[in-house]
Formats: C-alpha cells, sequence, structure tokens
C-alpha cells in the first residue's frame, strides 16, 4: 500500500472537481465480482461500474485482447481503414440483428448521435419540415451528462445552471401509452426510451407498454429509440432488455458493458434507412471505431455469449431478488428488478438509502444508491451462487437492523 486512504480522498477533494460524492472507498484491485481496497479490505461488487462491468472485474480474456491489439495498433482515426472494424461489425450485426452500426465512444455520444441521425432521417425521409423535428422523451429519464440531453432531462440537478437548451424534445411520463400517442405530432421523428429506467430507480414498464408503443411508432412512422446503455449485454437476464417486451427498436443504443470495462466503447445499431442519412464528413469522432475499442469490444462480446453470462444473470438475479424479498425488515418497501438489475426501495422513514450503502461497505457490500430510498444492486453477471448468498446475508444484516 503506497498512501493511506485519507490521502487519496485528501488530494481528489484538494485537486478534483467536486460533481460526485463517492462512498469513500479506495480501490486498487479487482477481479470478478470482488474488490480490494488499498488496505486490502475485500468488497463484493455491487455495482459493476453502473453496468458496465458486465463481464466481472479484469476479465482474463478481453484483457488478452486488449493488451495484444494495443501492441500491434491502437488509433489510426477513421481517415483510414483498421483490420479490426469489419469484425466488430460483423460480430454486432450477428448477436443484434442490426443492419447498420455507428461506432462511437461514450453512451451519450451514442445517444447524441442517434438523435442527429433520427433528426436527419426526419427530414430527408419522412418530409417533416427543416428543424421543427420533435422527439417524445420520458420524465426521470437518463440518456447521459451532454447538454443536447441534460436538456431533455426532467431531473433539476442534472439541468440547473446549464442552460440554454436545445428544443425540440416533448416529455411524458414513462409507461403511459395514451401520453404518449398524444404527445405525437406530424413532426414527430422518434421516441427515446430506456426499456427499464435506470437511475429512475429501476422502473420496469407495465406489461404491454413497450408492445402498444412498437405499435404505435410503426402505425405513426416514427424511430423507435431504445437506450440498452445499462440494460443491454446481458444485465436484465437477455441479450437486450427489449426481448423480454418481444418487441425490436429500429435504433438500439449500447455502451458500457460492450467493452467490459476496459475501455469507452458505444455504438448506435439500426439499418440502412435511418443511418444512411449520414453522409461523408457529416458526423464523427477521433477515436470511433478504433482498431482497439474494437478488439476488446469483440471479446467482451464472445464471453458475455461463450460463459452463459446472460443466462447466470437470469438464474442469480431469480436467486437474489427472493432472497432480498424474504429479508423481514420493516424498512423496505418493494424489492423489484429484472435479471441482475435489482432495486430495494426503503420506506422514506428508513433513513435512506446512502446510510444503508454506507453500512454495506462496513460489512464488505458495495452498493449504491439512487434517488434519495432507493438501493441499486447490479453486481457482475458472473456471480456465482455462493456470492449471491454471501451477499444476501450482508444485505439481511443491514436491513434488519432498521427495524
Ligand atoms: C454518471 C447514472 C447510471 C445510462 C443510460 C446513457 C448513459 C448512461 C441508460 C450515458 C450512463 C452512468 C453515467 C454516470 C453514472 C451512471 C448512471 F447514475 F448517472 F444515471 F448508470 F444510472 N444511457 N450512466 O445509464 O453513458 O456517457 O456515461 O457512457 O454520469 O454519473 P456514458
Amino acid at each position: 500500500m503506497s498512501r493511506l486512504p485519507e490521502d487519496y480522498i485528501a488530494a481528489e477533494h484538494r485537486l478534483g472537481a467536486h460533481n460526485y460524492k463517492p462512498i469513500d472507498v479506495v480501490i486498487e484491485k479487482g477481479e470478478g465480482v470482488w474488490l480490494t481496497d488499498v488496505e486490502g479490505k475485500r468488497y463484493l461488487d455491487c455495482l459493476a461500474a453502473y453496468s458496465a462491468v458486465n463481464q466481472g472485474h479484469c476479465h482474463p480474456r478481453i484483457l488478452k485482447a486488449m493488451t495484444d491489439q494495443a501492441a500491434r495498433l491502437t488509433l489510426t482515426s477513421r481517415a483510414f481503414r483498421n483490420d479490426q472494424l469489419a469484425g466488430f461489425y460483423e460480430d454486432l450485426a450477428r448477436l443484434t440483428g442490426a443492419h447498420k452500426i455507428l461506432p462511437m465512444n461514450s453512451g451519450a455520444e451514442a445517444v447524441e448521435s442517434a438523435v442527429k441521425a433520427v433528426r436527419k432521417w426526419g427530414y430527408e425521409v419522412r418530409g417533416v419540415p427543416e428543424n421543427k423535428a420533435e422527439i417524445i422523451v420520458c420524465a426521470n429519464n437518463f440518456h447521459g451528462r451532454t447538454l443536447g440531453i441534460v436538456g431533455f432531462s426532467t431531473d433539476p440537478t442534472a439541468r440547473t445552471g446549464f442552460g440554454p437548451f436545445a428544443p425540440g424534445f416533448r416529455v411524458v411520463p414513462f409507461g403511459d401509452a395514451r401520453a404518449f400517442e398524444d404527445a405525437i405530432t406530424d413532426n414527430t421523428v422518434a421516441f427515446l426510451a430506456e426499456p427499464i429506467q435506470g437511475e429512475a430507480g429501476i422502473l420496469i414498464p407495465p406489461a404491454g407498454y413497450f408492445a402498444t408503443v412498437r405499435e404505435l411508432c410503426t402505425r405513426h412512422g416514427i424511430t423507435l429509440i431504445l437506450d440498452e446503455i445499462q440494460t443491454g449485454l446481458g444485465r436484465t437476464g437477455k441479450l437486450l432488455a427489449e426481448e423480454h417486451e418481444g418487441i425490436e427498436a429500429d435504433v438500439t443504443l449500447v455502451g458500457k458493458a460492450l467493452s467490459g470495462g476496459f475501455y469507452p466503447v458505444s455504438a448506435v445499431l439500426s439499418n440502412s434507412e435511418v443511418l444512411g442519412v449520414l453522409n461523408p464528413g457529416e458526423h464523427g469522432s477521433t477515436f470511433g471505431g478504433n482498431p482497439l475499442a474494437c478488439a476488446v469490444a469483440r471479446m467482451a462480446l464472445k464471453v458475455l455469449v461463450e460463459e452463459g453470462m446472460m443466462e447466470n444473470a437470469e438464474t442469480q438475479g431469480a436467486r437474489f431478488r427472493t432472497g432480498l424479498s424474504a429479508i423481514r425488515s420493516n424498512a423496505v418497501r418493494e424489492v423489484r428488478g429484472r435479471g441482475l438489475m435489482i432495486a430495494v426501495e426503503l420506506h422514506e422513514d428508513a433513513g435512506g438509502a446512502r446510510a444503508v450503502c454506507e453500512s454495506l461497505r462496513e460489512e464488505g457490500v458495495l452498493a449504491k444508491d439512487t434517488h434519495d430510498h432507493t438501493i441499486r444492486i447490479a453486481p457482475p453477471l458472473v456471480i456465482t451462487a455462493d456470492e449471491v448468498d454471501w451477499a444476501l446475508e450482508r444485505f439481511d444484516k443491514v436491513l434488519t437492523r432498521l427495524g
């Protein structure tokens, strides 16, 4: 151990912007679902970097793919071609059914790119008057932190002080198909939503909601954009959360676990009609589609499938949710989730989710609160039954202590 935890924290506080209030644990090593701090204490990770580490920390096969590629070629920019991009496209297309793909880096970049593409599609294919395109989004959405995206956020914390914002967005309640239909105009080009609202507290829509939305989008010639950056790539027990709804989006956004947590890699998955509106010079990014990102992502997808991580997420998610629901604590209002995307919502008088997460850290479990009273539980998808039971013992100890 090179420094004391408080030394790291003091340096971060002194020199870093205070745009986070982290749990005060200084991690130096990760392996599978386990994290070790600078004092050698071990923790079971129930956040997986907000579902970017679905494959488990430092997955050896992804690490090897990264180091091998990094020793060969990391970046050419897309002014030239590289030998990894075609394979990245083919693997993603084969796995997801996408017919046209735009490689980007962060999740927010994928969201912004999709907004640009569907607007242009609206003007050129749907005949919407220039600069009149409207996109319907949901209240309590979370799609990233760029100015364009926070412009259609309904969270004051995400918006205050950052205006003015771009027009062209209408907000409807999540889960209300009638409200969505009523918001449609002749200028509506897209509906953008998370299949399950993550940051809002793991909110699952009513059964049939997305089937109705899908039908309405088809009927009105509106592109359905599903943001699967957090729900996708096995998190809910399926490759994509849309599979639970029995629908297919026109545009699907993936990121986070697309690299297994090794590198920022995201992508817009769609078809020629939508992404075909992008012509040379109209969109791009320095690192988008770089060979290192592609090599890492190809292996991240490969291990996800070959090592049965989707199936494990379903099995261990059911075990985790059943165990949490069996905990006898008056503090718990609801346990909900799909696969290993789980939330424990506390009653408002239970003392707050942050305090529970601080207590969980003392017991060796790292979890993150969202919106005051909800604990988000999203371990890497490689978690075993024994590790779920180990975590459940600690959730039981902390939650029953609350009364
Ligand atoms: C933070 C939240 C989660 C996302 C969905 C797009 C993005 C995200 C559904 C943008 C990113 C991250 C961002 C990170 C914390 C985390 C988060 F708490 F902020 F809301 F997961 F719920 N769509 N979510 O969840 O992807 O640009 O970050 O790669 O901003 O603190 P990104």
